[in-house]
């Protein structure tokens, strides 16, 4: 195509019309294919947006966002100077558990793809898909100035840059996981969370929703399960849990902005608080007193018995009955109180209930030594030890989710002076994050065996929403590139030169972020 045959080199900014060379616009994460050429589009008083109706959602965000940079709020019509256009290809309808919401977003890079181009007469985006008409909204986006609505000072207008991007992620998962176990988030903050993380690109939220500290989702059948398990978390404050209502408003603000909500709970181990609602659950029968610490690896479900079939039967069901994404989370890390066979039965037996409810499995990476169903999906995480887990889940034909601890753990201080955070998996400063390829990590594992990237938030030390954004900015970002951009294309001085501008950004929604030493923050 001619879009084609105009793009100079993935990811390179063309100077040919004077532009300057390196980063003029702060376009993260990095479209495969970018050219800045020609004049820009000055975008009037009276612009008028054209979609077709799949694409309603997208078109709204997009007026949302002119009308923030121009202060003036576009109207939506026939013959607009902005184009979404759907070019047919590919299948739409829904995915996997796809139903009534918007396409399942995790079928693959090529659902996602999209072109942009802005040129003198206007902007036209053109995708197979819905989510790649998004996509490229979400681009557009950061073409917008940074701050100020109506920044456009009087009469001078907003332009946006003349380029031709043509764009397509390297991975189809692209997570961001939020423990919401260790500290509870009310449904305002998860919200909060979905928004800052889907802005780039991220299209996965990982919610870590039990573990020893707290049970946060209400199932049904269940009531001691939120009711002990919920009230409690790490430091001893009142925790907290979703109704069925507020976990199905969290699924909905997900996917009007093309995020899967996959959901956790932790088994068999990581279940003390399932264990103050339910004596039945543990192998000595006693009631768990509720636990305010942040140690792991010392509970464990009585793995065998009726009472735990019956409960990983019920809580998977429910999870499935509340879940329109294709898969479901069942934890699996740091067992130290149960026989490896008994940790096997477990995993054998959870693929086999998650099958049964017509989704597919995630796990920690533990459970690639276990037996793996087709379809099961291994979350690397552990880099200090050996990947023989990795490379079993690999043999067996399964796909890695890669979130190696030293590199994605949001969690983890950035520098020593850093007051939030942990430090076992090392120091991870932005640079840290940012600079690794998720195909060249286990020798063995390439493009083929990886489904993704995902940067999990524990929140052992991080209890609000500010200290959330501070962990997460600008380390998120990093990795959201890591996942979207072709590895060929990235280097970290010119990310650190496109992320400075997200600065302003992030301040003007009063996000609290790490100034990182290594971006020249404006
Ligand atoms: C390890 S990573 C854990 C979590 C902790 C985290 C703290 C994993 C599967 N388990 O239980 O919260 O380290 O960094």
């Amino acid at each position: 195509t001619a879009l084609a045959a105009a793009v100079l080199s993935a990811g390179a900014c063309s100077g040919a019309d004077g532009d300057a060379g390196g980063a003029p616009h702060g376009l993260v994460p990095l479209p495969a294919e970018v050219v800045y050429r020609g004049a820009g589009f000055t975008i009037p008083a009276d612009l008028v947006i054209t979609a077709p109706p799949e694409a309603a959602g997208a078109a709204g965000q997009l007026a949302a966002a002119v009308r923030e940079a121009t202060g003036r709020a576009p109207r939506t019509g026939e013959g607009g100077a902005v184009r979404l256009e759907l070019t047919g290809g590919g299948s739409p309808g829904p995915g996997p558990g796809g139903a009534a919401g918007p396409e399942a977003v995790l079928e693959g890079p090529e659902a996602e793809a999209y072109e942009l181009t802005v040129d003198s007469g206007g902007v036209r985006i053109r995708a197979a898909r819905p989510v790649g008409l998004f996509r490229g909204v979400q681009t557009l986006g950061q073409l917008l100035p940074a701050t100020g609505p109506a920044r456009a000072s009087g009469t001078t207008g907003v332009t946006l840059p003349g380029v031709r991007i043509a764009d397509r992620p390297r991975f189809a998962w692209r997570g961001a996981m939020l423990d919401v176990a260790r500290h509870f988030f009310t449904v305002e903050e998860v919200k909060r969370y979905i928004d800052l993380v889907s802005a780039y690109k991220i299209n996965v939220l990982h919610l870590h929703l039990s573990d020893d500290q707290g049970w946060r989702l209400a199932i049904a059948g269940r009531p001691e399960l939120t009711e002990a398990g919920g009230a409690t978390e790490v430091g001893g404050g009142p925790g907290g849990f979703y109704t069925e209502q507020d976990y199905r408003e969290i699924v909905a603000h997900a996917r009007e902005r093309f995020v899967e909500v996959v959901p956790e709970i932790d088994m068999p181990g990581h279940v003390n608080a399932a264990l103050t609602a339910d004596p039945e659950l543990s192998c000595d029968g006693r009631r768990r007193e509720p636990y305010t610490g942040t140690d792991v690896g010392f509970s464990a479900l009585c793995v065998g018995t009726p009472a735990v079939d019956r409960f990983v039967a019920d809580v998977v069901g429910e999870l499935a009955r509340m879940t329109p994404g294709p898969y479901l989370h069942i934890g699996g890390d740091e067992v130290s109180e149960l026989a490896p066979e008994r940790y096997d039965r477990f995993v054998e037996r959870a693929q086999e209930l998650v099958g049964a409810a017509g989704k597919r499995a995630v796990g920690w990476q533990e459970i690639g030594g276990s037996r793996l169903a087709p379809g099961t999906v291994t979350q690397y995480w552990q880099t200090g030890r050996t990947p023989e887990e990795a490379l079993s889940a690999v043999r067996q034909g399964g796909r890695l989710v890669m979130s190696p601890a030293s590199r994605t753990y949001l969690d983890m201080k950035y520098d020593s002076g850093t007051r939030l955070g942990l430090r076992w998996a090392g120091l991870i400063e932005i640079e840290d994050a940012y600079d690794w390829d998720p195909a060249a990590m286990i020798p063995g594992v390439g493009d083929g065996q990886v489904l993704g990237v995902e940067a999990p938030l524990w929140t052992e030390t991080a209890e609000t929403m500010d200290d959330l954004e501070y962990l997460a900015f600008p380390r998120l970002p990093a990795v959201a590139e890591v996942a979207w951009t072709p590895q060929r294309a990235r280097d970290f001085d010119g990310f650190a030169a496109r992320l400075a501008g997200h600065g302003p950004r992030w301040a003007a929604l009063g996000v609290d972020f790490h100034r990182s030493g290594a971006v020249a923050w404006p």
